[in-house]
């Protein structure tokens, strides 16, 4: 099925110039970009994006890293768009990525883990209007 999906390059792919990468990798998987922007979220934003973790106790150090820098958000398009971004990915924890991916060959720990992806359609649905508005998002 063809699916919608949000990605994030997180502020640590930003500072270490992986944007260009990151997207080449989805590129090359036949993953269509449909809208594209570079941003820096405000404290409330942050803790509004990963309300879902509120109680855990990274928290607090996820919201800090998220806005220590600018990020880059990307809404992807494809054939399973949200389960094959994950996979390009990688396991959240770097450590447990499977060799190959963005995290594993990029990250440095599981909470500076380089990229963000819907994990279902349901979120995707809630993440993708969150950064993109109708007039941003490109058709063909
Ligand atoms: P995901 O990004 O692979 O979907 P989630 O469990 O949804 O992983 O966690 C959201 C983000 O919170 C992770 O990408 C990572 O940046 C951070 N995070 C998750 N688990 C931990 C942890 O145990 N310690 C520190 N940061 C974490
Ligand atoms: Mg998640």
């Amino acid at each position: 099925m063809i699916q919608q999906t949000l990605n994030l390059i997180k502020p640590d792919g930003v500072k270490k110039g992986l944007i260009g990468e990151v997207l080449g990798r989805f590129e090359q998987a036949g993953l269509k970009i449909r809208a594209l922007k570079l941003v820096r979220l405000t404290r409330e934003q942050a803790e509004g994006f990963y309300r879902v973790h509120r109680e855990k106790s990274f928290f607090p150090s996820l919201v800090e890293f998220m806005i220590s820098g600018p990020i880059v958000a990307v809404l992807l398009e494809g054939e399973d768009a949200i389960d094959r971004v994950r996979a390009l990915m990688g396991a959240t924890d770097p450590k447990k990525a499977d060799a190959g991916t963005i995290r594993r060959e990029f990250a440095d720990s599981i909470e500076r883990n380089i990229v963000h992806g819907s994990d279902s359609p349901e979120s995707a649905a809630v993440e993708i209007p969150f950064f993109f508005d109708r007039l941003e998002t490109a058709g063909d």
